[in-house]
């Protein structure tokens, strides 16, 4: 984008001053936020219309879930004015910096939705027309802060600060039907800029609101109250991001989300097509959908629907259905694979589940009549076994996830259909996280290499041979960003970091399966160790944590409470001061990850094998040269294979041992035969803590007594984990150190999203 400043400042002024009725001279941050973001959404506009124009195969990505955090900084980086902008409005004597109280807009849970969005980035970095389709949920995910060690959630109130970087496009609204009532489907679209190429992709959110405007003929007739009770109704679907991460409750206000947006994206796009003058049978030539794991999988028999509405016969929707649908599966978590109660979709949607029903009369009489292969069983309707019935393609997201796709949860699938299963491997867009969150370091790889890498991060690996020259000035500017970390953590959760202190950071949703309970129980060992004296030289650590836990999961938030405990032990104990301290920040999200990412030290990817489907946070501590202390697991695999399994620090069981392992495992022999691991799980039971509410005594139970006792693990792998633990932190600082960090930064090319994009384009899309 080309920059004048008079110009720009011009636009900036007219807009304070049209919208808030004020100027530079008095305006208030969020006015003056407003303004900047919209005095450069008019500047894009020509941009904008001209990409929308474009008659090109597009591929609509739907997903309940855009996990986007704060648009201002990285727009102003893709549209290449992050500097002119800051230099024009310090010119008026104002920082860019104060947007940073900005809040982020946080409409996913985690990875699957943050993994949307760096999709987004990356397709239009790449030039390739991707448009994201999704809710535009009033409240994000919960705001988390910490009362005496518990989890507390509050609304996200996130357009609070406006919502300056969206548009809404009353002309497309549309209606939604439902059997018990119709709402209006109102899009808001949001530019998703590519870096510094001219190309806007948009991403489409719905917004829920009533069909008709309040009726003020019928409320003096005193019908007001089923006017009011209408309204909340519409308004209601679109009110709030369900918070769970990996654990579907059947909720029928889910069912609602799910085929709200769906509903509308699809009329969305038979619209735009019909207005083209298309047959809607050559719809494939036009579109391709990726359903972005079991959520939006309504959108198949949605299409069926109105396509068949549209004239089509069941064999000739089905053709355009099974060439333009594919499916991501994110997770191998039963849990978390949606199924719908038959008699509450068909109550609710009964045009869809009739279509439902005619797909699994297809399904009968293709599949062998063995019993494995269904969609209805039982009066359940099973999410996941329709999207990979219909669905071209099938794709697991890193190599190890596709191969227990095909070998475990679908190897029934995989045997009637081998040729729809493929491996897309995750990936993160390099611009938020690296050239964005870590300017610094980014400088110093454009030093020796130049700055092909920005779009082509393969190129980092030209950077091996000077490895050595940047030891000095890498070691720096982690140490510049481990002090930024400290004072911020100081600010907001009132604990002393020394930056000299290893960083070890463990952030990631709470989950049993993550095993942030394995991090937890080697602190407190090596907190006995240090206070008994066995260990006088334990190099001085920060155990950081960032989680949010699903508000109904349990075992989870009684794992923040543990944690929190530890740290109040710890952090008080002055003998220990010298070598550790134990923070759980507050409210973790994509902006603080930001800050985080850069100044780990230590990136902890420990998730019992098998269980991580990909990871995507280990990809960008890897990027920013962080060594990762894991398991072999997801991501972390291939991560290994590109960087090297000697530059990182690996432990624990295989999957393939695990399954032996579960076969005959008693948690409570292992702790019989370690006093120390013993010593560290008794904490939870013997008084150490206070646990007025019983909590930490049920993560006793969960690993030792109940029914499946211990089920991730986390006793079995911990020798293995300390043992490596101490030998990573011993390694710590040397020169040998260092340059295994930059190996990972070297071998990061791979976790690109802009390959990952690539290859969906080349072997799902069929996009150019
Ligand atoms: C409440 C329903 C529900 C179910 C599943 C909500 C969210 C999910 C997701 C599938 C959980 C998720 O985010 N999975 C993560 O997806 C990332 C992107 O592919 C992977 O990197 C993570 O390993 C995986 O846990």
């Amino acid at each position: 984008m080309e920059f004048k400043r008079e110009e720009f400042l011009r636009a900036v002024e007219g807009c304070l001053s049209a919208e808030f009725a004020t100027d530079l001279e008095r305006a208030n941050k969020k006015e003056l936020y407003n303004a900047v973001s919209k005095a450069l959404m008019e500047q894009i506009y020509p941009d904008w219309e001209a990409s929308g124009r474009s008659e090109k195969k597009r591929c609509a990505y739907f997903s309940a879930e855009f996990l986007m955090g704060r648009a201002i900084f990285s727009n102003l980086l893709n549209l290449g004015v992050l500097d002119d902008v800051t230099g024009a409005l310090a010119s008026v004597g104002e920082d860019l910096k104060q947007f940073e109280e900005v809040e982020d807009a946080a409409l996913g849970n985690g990875g699957l939705g943050r993994l949307a969005a760096c999709y987004l980035e990356s397709a239009a970095s790449k030039r390739l027309p991707l448009d994201g389709y999704g809710i535009r949920y009033r409240y994000g995910l919960f705001r988390q802060t910490f009362r005496d060690g518990y989890q507390h959630e509050e609304g996200d109130d996130w357009l609070r600060w406006g919502d300056p970087w969206s548009v809404r496009v009353e002309r497309d609204a549309v209606e939604v039907r439902f059997a018990d009532q119709t709402v209006r489907a109102v899009p808001y679209d949001m530019p998703i800029f590519g870096y510094r190429n001219n190309v806007v992709n948009t991403l489409r959110l719905w917004s829920a609101e009533p069909v008709q405007a309040f009726d003020f003929a019928s409320f003096n007739e005193m019908r007001g109250e089923n006017k009011a009770a209408d309204n909340f109704n519409a308004t209601k679907i679109t009110d709030v991001l369900y918070p769970n991460d990996n654990t579907m409750v059947g909720k029928i206000l889910r069912l609602r989300q799910q085929y709200f947006m769906v509903s509308a994206s699809l009329q969305d796009v038979v619209r735009k097509l019909k207005a083209r003058g298309k047959d809607l049978r050559e719809l494939p030539r036009s579109y391709v959908f990726q359903l972005n794991d079991t959520h939006p999988v309504l959108a198949i028999p949605e299409l069926l629907r109105i396509l068949q509405e549209e004239g089509l016969s069941f064999d000739e929707a089905f053709a355009v259905c099974g060439q333009a649908f594919n499916f991501t599966n994110h997770t191998i978590m039963a849990e978390a694979l949606e199924k719908w109660d038959a008699l509450a979709l068909s109550d609710l949607l009964p045009g869809v589940y009739e279509q439902i029903v005619a797909v699994q009369q297809r399904l009968e009489s293709e599949a062998p009549a063995d019993g494995r292969y269904y969609i209805i069983r039982d009066n359940v309707v099973h999410m996941a076994n329709l999207a990979i019935y219909v669905c071209a393609k099938v794709n697991g997201v890193a190599e190890i996830h596709t191969n227990i796709l095909k070998t475990d949860i679908f190897r029934d699938w995989y045997e009637l259909y081998p040729e729809k299963f493929v491996n897309i491997t995750n990936g993160i867009t390099p611009r938020r996280w690296l050239l964005l969150n870590n300017p610094a370091l980014a400088a110093i790889i454009d030093g020796k290499i130049g700055t092909d890498w920005h779009t082509d991060l393969k190129a980092l690996k030209k950077l091996k041979p000077f490895i050595p020259d940047i030891l000095g000035d890498f070691k720096r500017v982690k140490g510049e960003n481990k002090a930024k970390l400290a004072a911020y953590i100081k600010e907001h959760e009132g604990v002393d970091i020394p930056p000299h202190f290893i960083f070890d950071v463990q952030v990631k949703r709470l989950h049993e399966y993550k095993r942030q309970m394995l991090n937890a129980l080697s602190i407190l060992y090596f907190y006995h160790k240090i206070k008994s004296g066995e260990m006088t030289d334990f190099p001085p650590t920060a155990f950081i944590f960032g989680a949010k836990a699903a508000p109904g999961y349990y075992n989870a938030k009684a794992i923040i409470k543990f944690i929190n405990e530890i740290a109040r032990l710890v952090n008080s104990d002055e003998e220990v001061a010298p070598y550790m301290r134990v923070v759980f920040v507050q409210n973790y999200n994509v902006s603080y990850a930001e800050k985080i990412v850069c100044a780990a030290d230590v990136s902890e990817q420990i998730s019992m094998a098998g269980m991580e489907a990909s990871g995507t946070g280990n990809m960008k501590f890897m990027l920013n040269g962080t060594v990762t202390l894991g398991t072999l697991d997801g991501a972390n695999v291939e991560i290994c294979e590109e960087a090297g399994r000697n530059n990182n620090y690996i432990f624990g069981a295989t999957v393939e041992e695990v399954a032996a392992i579960k076969r005959f495992y008693s948690p409570r022999e292992i702790v019989e035969q370690d006093p120390a691991l013993k010593r560290a799980v008794e904490t939870l039971v013997d008084g150490t803590f206070p646990d007025e509410k019983g909590m930490l005594r049920k993560l006793h139970e969960s690993l030792l007594t109940v029914h499946n006792p211990d089920r991730y693990l986390v006793l079995f792998d911990f020798n293995d984990y300390v043992r490596v633990k101490e030998e990573l932190l011993r390694d710590f600082g040397s020169d040998a150190y260092y340059t295994k960090c930059l190996m990972n930064v070297c071998s990061a090319g791979k976790f690109s999203a802009d390959r990952s994009v690539n290859d969906y384009a080349r072997l799902i899309w069929k996009i150019r």
